[in-house]
Formats: C-alpha cells, structure tokens, sequence
C-alpha cells in the first residue's frame, strides 16, 4: 500500500479509495461494510482557553481522517494506518480484552484507537479489520490525533451503536487522548472534530459544553493556514506545566477556574501569585475576553476588529503564555506586512506548528508569496474553509 503523510491534496474520496484498496489488498477476499470520516481542525481565537473553561473558537477543516473496515465474526482487532511514519510498523494486530482494560502500547499511532476502543461508551465491541488515512499534517497542530480519536469512535459506532449523545462521545475521544496519548488536552479539538458544520466556525463555552455556529461564509474573505513544518519538542512537556500554573492560579484566586476569575482579581492577588503564574493567569483571562469579542465581531462581519482581535491574542501567547517560537512569530509578522491582511495568529498548542490568518480574498496570492519571501524555512499553505464535523460515509 501506498503511504501518505497529511497530503492536503486528497479529497474524502480519494481517501476512501487509497483505503479501500489498501483492505482489499491486505484482507484478500474482504470488503470493507463501512467508510467514515473525522476532521481536523483550526482554532481561530480562544487559546489555551479550554481547559481553563473559558471560549474558543474553532472551525473543521476539509483536512480528514477516513477509515474504512469491517466488523470480524472474532475478537481480532487489524487496523493497517497508510499515514503513519514508517518507522513504525503500519500495522497492529491484537485480541480485545474480555473483562480488562485496552491498554496502550507499540506502535505508537495505535494508541488514539486503543485508547477510543477503551472509553467507548458501548459494548461488547466486536473485533475488527481497518484501514486508517489521512490528509491531516500528523504532528502539525491541526489536530490529527482528535480527527484519528473521533473517526474511530464514529467507525464504532457503525458495528456497535451507543445511545448517539454527542457530548458524551467527545468526552470519550478527549479521555483516550488523556489516558492513552498521555496529553493532558482540554475539549476543543474533539468538539470541533465532532460538531463542526460546513460554512460555520463554532464557539464553544467550555464550562457548560454549550456551543454555538457562527456563520463564515463570505466569498471576498479567506482563512489561510501556513504550516511552519517545525516542532519543537518542547510542546510535549510544556502543555502539562501550562495546564498546571493555570490550576494553581485559580486555586490562589479562590476560583474553580480562570474562567470565573477577572483581570480586577488577578491584579488584588498579584502578591500571591509568582510573576510567571500572573502572566499565564493574565493570558487566560484576557484570551476569554477575546474570543467573546470576536465571535461577535465576526458575526456583525467587522474582520478589521476581528484581525485586532487575533494579533492581541498572539502577542499574549508569545510574551505572557510563552508558547509561540521564531518561526511561528516570523509567519505573523511576515503575513501582517501585507495590505488586505486583517490578522494573523499561531494556533494550536503552539511551539511550532501553523499560523492562522484572515484576509481579504483579492490578498491571498502576494500573501502566500511574501510570506514565502520572509519566513527562514519552508512553509506549507492550506486555504481553507469551515467544513462539516464526523460523517459516516458511502461506500
Ligand atoms: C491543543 C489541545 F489539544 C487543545 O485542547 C487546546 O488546549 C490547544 O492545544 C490550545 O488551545 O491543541
């Protein structure tokens, strides 16, 4: 089978054809029953925000993980992935666990799905045969591993339904990120992978799990994503550390969350609280702020506000939250020289990864080429557009 690292080039059907044939020709005589797909996604504000409750703001990008596979009459589980690196083996065979638990091991990409097989809230599971591909950038920062998460909890529920409850479904995914991944990660990327809709972005209240679409469907405006292709590998250690200094600011405010604590808050305890906790605090509670400013500049079609809106955020993620890096902050600064640029931002986790940038349709090309011009290393763009959350798919 042929391999295929995130090539933003394939269609949904393509994806489906590369896994069709790759089952036909690793199960000899079998046909997979079911297709699915699951998005990636890009979070336009609202950064390392969700795990302190706070707002975000999200679109699915037409970026997917499809898998295609078919129920066993045993409890094998076979699952060929055509996306992974290939220093690991491309595929895993294991039995599922009667009684105990589905526990982690090599290789290493099995472990979203081993990880969603455990928290599936549905059973007894059958055994399996699948094939995994994708056009998300593994490792890219647009969300891979929830779009691989949540694919395979939609291919589950094809061969073993649970009782439908979305919210309940995207909690599962981000626990087997958690438990199996061992990334500690709030619900955005889960959420978005789950609930995306064609021409919306979505904010999400990550306190009361509500979310609501905001349409972003103007054909003069494009969101264009700039993949730095550098990860540092700080971001691993890092997320944790962030994660924590938020709790711990809360915790000296009194407060279940950032999420209820205000900048008036903040500055009364600055004292208590060491100069970095404050700054990490103050980049969380100003973030929020953000991005509830922004879903409504977008709503009333003010991208001029909605741009401030990004570059703030950035400039907080860089100085206060520490987690952008040179190349990152040279895509910013890169793309914010051009006229017809409203705002650009890392997004994601951050320490490498992508930019996002709104702009003005007539703008893209010098854009692109300017960027191109400036940035030290080589970077990939994506023009993308809001599109649908997980789908089950026709074969
Ligand atoms: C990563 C996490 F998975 C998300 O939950 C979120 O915290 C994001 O970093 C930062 O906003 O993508």
């Amino acid at each position: 089978a042929s391999s295929n690292s995130g090539d933003p080039q394939l269609g949904v059907d393509d994806l489906v054809r590369q896994a069709r044939q790759a089952f036909q020709h690793a199960f000899v005589g079998e046909e997979p029953q079911v297709a699915v797909c699951a998005p990636g996604r890009v979070n336009l504000i609202g950064e390392h925000t969700d795990y302190n409750q706070g707002f975000v703001l999200p679109m699915a990008l037409p970026l997917v993980t499809v898998i295609v596979g078919s129920k066993s009459s045993d409890q094998n589980v076979s699952v060929i992935t055509l996306t992974e690196s290939v220093e690991e083996p491309r595929r895993v065979d294991f039995e599922l666990p009667q009684e105990e638990a589905v526990s982690p091991g090599q290789p290493g990409w099995a472990n979203y799905i081993k990880g969603v097989l455990h928290h599936y809230r549905a059973g007894p599971l059958p055994g399996f045969r699948a094939v995994v591909t994708s056009s998300v950038p593994l490792g890219g920062g647009l969300s891979s591993s929830a779009s691989l998460e949540v694919a395979t909890y939609t291919f589950l529920q094809q061969l073993c339904p649970d009782d439908g409850d979305k919210v309940a479904k995207i909690i599962a995914c981000q626990q087997a990120e958690h438990t199996h991944a061992g990334v500690p990660c709030g619900i955005m990327d889960q959420f978005v992978s789950v609930l995306g809709k064609k021409g919306y972005a979505l904010l999400i209240d990550c306190r009361s799990l509500e979310s609501a679409l905001v349409p972003l469907k103007d054909p003069n405006l494009v969101i264009l994503i700039a993949n730095s292709n550098v990860r540092h590998s700080l971001t691993g250690s890092e997320y944790p550390t962030r994660r924590k200094q938020c709790e711990e600011a809360a915790s000296v405010l009194g407060k279940n969350s950032l999420r209820e604590a205000t900048l008036q808050d903040l500055e009364s305890a600055k004292d208590q609280l060491e100069g970095v906790t404050f700054r990490r605090a103050r980049h969380v509670i100003q973030e929020t702020e953000r991005t509830a400013q922004a879903a409504e500049a977008l709503k009333c079609g003010d991208y001029r506000e909605f741009g401030k809106l990004m570059i703030a955020s950035h400039n907080s993620l860089r100085d206060d939250y520490e987690v952008s890096c040179k190349e990152l902050d040279e895509l910013v600064s890169a793309a914010l020289e051009v006229e017809g640029v409203y705002g650009s931002r890392m997004t994601g986790g951050g320490f490498g990864g992508c930019t996002v940038t709104l702009l003005e349709a007539d703008a893209v090309n010098k854009t692109i080429q300017h960027i191109k011009e400036r940035y030290s290393g080589t970077p990939t763009f994506y023009i993308t557009t809001p599109s649908e959350g997980a789908q089950v798919l026709n074969l």
